[in-house]
Order: structure tokens, then sequence, then C-alpha cells
């Protein structure tokens, strides 16, 4: 819930009404940045997943390409990193030793300049990185990101618009997407008044062991931190899948007993969709459908649709994943579970 103030809070200062500032990411920034010719995004769990999606956004906007990888692997591993390498870690805590492990090993590989996206001024990662955004979250007290997420979408946006910039995006489409990003907190307030809704929904989940997200572009990393958050909270198995997967193996497991959920945000990314919901619905699974008028999916028997604000496609993923929290909270609230201190898990992750 306050999602909407923290999201306002990380872009302050950062971008005036249709601009990222020159100095966003620091005054040194424009020279580190420069030569950048790929970006390697490092982080765990969450913060992976918001790597996940400023894949989408680097090679889109930015034209650079994009590699993202969990630091749990990166660091065990013998990797490439080229000196127009920007390196790129992600973490709420600046803590996780897994993703100071990497950055460590990755120094001594030699790259442009490492950017850190975090939350907690002063930890090890704000400590040992050259460029630091922070987000403006504040202090989490749950174990499950959530507002953590979001701040760190954000981050990624404006660090993207302000790569992009020098790699010639236009002045238009940076205006567009920066007034698409000043719209997010009033969306994401729309979404939270929609809880009621959600928390209806949460009924359905009661009785199931297992679930399916799906998702489609940057909206697949959306369905995956559902599923993530499902899992964490709830302890109800949850996966995600590329919608475009689904033919390709998880089909087999869906049957009345595996509830589906999918983010759809708009007509073009629905249209893709309806085979896949088609292909659920034949095998009598539940489809749950995180969608916009223009999607133009109908609510019948066994298709329940919330129905999202229109966003632009680029800020898209923001506003999608708080329905999810939202979800995976009350699923979790109705089966009693500890929403803030989920069994078995640690804040932060340190040895
Ligand atoms: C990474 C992370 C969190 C998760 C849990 C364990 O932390 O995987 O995303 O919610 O708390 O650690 P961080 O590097 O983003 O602090």
């Amino acid at each position: 819930h306050e999602q909407p103030r923290v999201i306002k809070a990380t872009m302050e200062g950062r971008v005036t009404a249709s601009r990222v500032l020159e100095q966003a990411l620091g005054t040194e920034a424009g020279d580190l940045l420069k030569d950048v010719r790929h970006v390697q995004i490092i982080a765990c769990g969450t913060s992976y997943h918001a790597g996940m999606v400023a894949r989408y956004w680097i090679e889109d906007l930015a034209d650079i390409p994009c590699s993202v990888e969990v630091a749990s692997e990166f660091r065990y591993r013998k990797h490439v990193i080229q000196q127009d390498t920007l390196f790129l870690c992600i973490s709420q805590s600046g803590e996780t030793a897994d993703t100071l492990a990497a950055l460590r090993q990755a120094k001594k590989a030699g790259f442009r300049a490492a950017l850190a996206i975090c939350n907690v001024p002063g930890s090890s990662l704000v400590r040992e990185s050259d460029l630091v955004i922070m987000t403006q979250a504040g202090p989490e007290i749950g174990v499950a990101s959530t507002k953590a997420f979001t701040t760190q979408l954000v981050a990624l946006l404006i660090f993207t618009l302000a790569l992009a910039r020098k790699n010639g995006l236009s002045e238009e489409r940076e205006t567009e997407i920066v007034q698409a990003l000043h719209l997010v907190p009033g969306q994401v307030n729309d979404v939270l008044a929609l809880e009621g809704e959600i928390a209806e929904i949460s009924k359905r989940f009661m009785d199931k062991n297992h679930s399916l997200f799906l998702g489609r572009g940057s909206q697949f990393p959306v369905a995956m931190e559902g599923a993530l958050k499902l899992k964490e909270i709830s302890y109800i198995h949850a996966e995600a899948y590329p919608a475009g997967e689904l033919k390709h193996g998880p089909l087999a497991l869906v049957d009345s007993e595996m509830p589906v959920i999918t983010v759809a945000p708009n007509n073009s990314m629905a249209e893709k969709l309806k085979s896949n919901l088609e292909e659920v619905r034949a095998r009598g699974g539940e489809l749950f459908v995180f969608a916009d008028s223009s999607a133009n999916i109908k609510p019948e028997e066994n298709i329940h649709v919330v129905q999202l604000p229109e966003v632009h496609e680029i800020t898209a993923p923001i506003v999608y994943t708080v329905p999810l929290q939202l979800l995976s909270y009350h699923v979790a609230v109705l089966k009693g579970t500890d929403v803030d201190q989920p069994r078995n898990l640690a804040k932060s992750v340190t040895v």
C-alpha cells in the first residue's frame, strides 16, 4: 500500500515532467556510460526478476545487448566479461552474499563500471560500486519483497532511459515514457482499490496445491515474480512460464486442480494469449486473467477477469505486479500463514 508514495519518491529529483535529468545517476555517470556496449545484470530472488524486466527495456530502448543471471550461479562459473560491459547489481539489502561475491569476481575480470540499484544506504554493495541509484522504498518489514521490487523497476527504467539517450533514443519517445512513468503512482492506487475483488478471488486458491503463472514479453518476469510471491508466503507450489512455452510441456499438468494466472495487459498481448487460454480451458483449468478492457477477455465459467487500468506497455510490468502481490497476500491470510516471516526464509541471505 505504500507503493504509490515510494514510487514517487524514487522518481523525485531524477525525472522532470518529461525527461530524465542528466545527473539522475550521479555526476560521473556520463563518462562511465559513454562506451557501454553490453549490460550484465546480476541479482537474486525478487531482484533477479527486476533485472529480467530491465533486459526487455534495455534491449528495446537502448539497443544494447543485456544478459541477466542469478548471482548464485554466476559466481560459480567461468564467465567472459568485456571491457565495455556495465556490470549492474540489483539488491534490496545490498548485503546478499551471492551478489557481492559475483561483483567481486567480476571486478577481477575488468569491466567498464559497476552500477548498483539498492535500497540500503551505506551497504556493502553501495560502497563497492562506481555508480548507485538508491531506491526510496524505505525499510521493508516483510521478508518477501514488494515495494522494493516496484521501486527497483522505476530505478531501472530511469537508468535505461539515461543509457538509451546516449544511444540515440529520440526525445519524443523519452518524453512519452517519462510521462507514462508519472502516471504509475495513480495507476497503482487504482489497482489497490481492486483489493476487495482480488480478496474474493483468493478464496479459489484455498484448496489448491499447485498453480501456473503465464506472461509474455516483459510480463513473463512479472509472472515469475507473482509465482515467487505465492510460493514464499502461501506455500502453494507455483511455476511461471512464458505463455508460448505452455504447449512445450506444462500443458500436461493442467486439469481442474491447476489454477492458471495470466498477466495480459492489453489487446496485442491478449491476442497472442487467447489460444493459450483456450488450451487451458479445454482441459478444465480455472483461469485468472489480469488485463485491461482492450484485451476483451470476457468472464465466463472458470474464467475470472480482473480488469486493470490501461497502462503504457513500458510501465505495465510495474503496475501489473501489484495485483499479484495482493493475490498472494490474501491467499496467505486465508491460509493463516505468517505473511511477514515465511518459514525457512531470511530477509537477507548473507552467507
Ligand atoms: C534477495 C532475496 C529477496 C527475497 C528474500 C531473500 O535479496 O532473494 O528478493 O525476498 O528476502 O533475498 P536482495 O539482494 O534483494 O536484498
